[in-house]
């Protein structure tokens, strides 16, 4: 897979793209990241990206022009990519679409700032938005940092051959059991004595019901969803 970010902090993704399974990664070719730099496409003399916004009121608004053409000079090669805006008003981001977007060989991933970008960019340029939760973020960085982690541990041969990503919590539509390691007994709490027994038939049992009374607890509206045997 190959993705295209269109951001005006290509430094903030130095982090996350530096480290762990995702440089692994690149490292072994499995995906490739562009990062362009929206200021690049301006062509006065100080570089603008943001205005005032028509109407009036408090807060700067991307201009549409080094959008548009920081997604034309990649698109030639882009073919049918997926155009994403990272906003509030996107869809809700979920398991479900990140597997829908790890089926594509390219992605063009768009981060707004300020007050948000013109909305030609919206109406005429992007074909899907997104947004990962009802808070607002200073910019579209981070939103689109946890999409890519989200979408890479999807494509085949990201994560070892030793776990699915199809075993995921959020995948079978429960939350995950709790999990121990050693000691047995630390600060006299003991790890349940079903994992100790060696009967795995009993292990997956306690597994299965202590996903099902945590979803029930806490997650309760995920339940309706999930597939559970009557
Ligand atoms: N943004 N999910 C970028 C978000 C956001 C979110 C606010 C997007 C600021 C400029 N993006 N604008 N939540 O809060 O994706």
């Amino acid at each position: 897979m190959h993705i295209d970010i269109l951001t005006l902090f290509p430094q903030m993704f130095d982090g996350p793209f530096g480290t762990g399974i995702f440089k692994r990664a690149v490292e072994r070719k499995l995906v490739s990241v562009n990062i362009h730099n929206i200021r690049d496409y301006t062509h006065d003399k100080h570089h603008t990206v943001d205005d005032y916004s028509y109407g009036g009121g408090a807060g700067m608004v991307l201009k549409p022009e080094p959008i548009f053409e920081a997604v034309e000079s990649i698109k030639p090669e882009s073919g049918e990519a997926p155009i994403i805006l990272l906003t509030p008003q996107g869809r809700l981001f979920s398991q479900q679409i990140a597997l829908e977007l790890s089926k594509y060989s390219r992605l063009i991933l768009i981060c707004g700032r300020y007050e948000g970008v013109d909305e030609r960019v919206h109406s005429h340029l992007v074909t899907d938005e997104i947004s990962i939760g009802d808070y607002v973020l200073s910019g579209g960085e981070l939103a689109a940092m946890v999409v890519i982690e989200a979408v890479v541990r999807l494509l085949p041969g990201v994560l070892g051959s030793e776990v699915s990503p199809l075993d995921d919590s959020h995948v079978a539509g429960l939350l995950e059991y709790p999990q121990y390691t050693r000691p047995a007994v630390y600060r006299g709490w003991s790890v349940p004595e079903v994992l100790l027994s060696g009967n795995h038939a009993q292990i997956s049992k306690w597994r299965h019901e202590q996903a099902i009374l945590r979803t029930l607890e806490r997650r309760p509206e995920l339940l309706d969803k999930a597939n559970l045997p009557k």
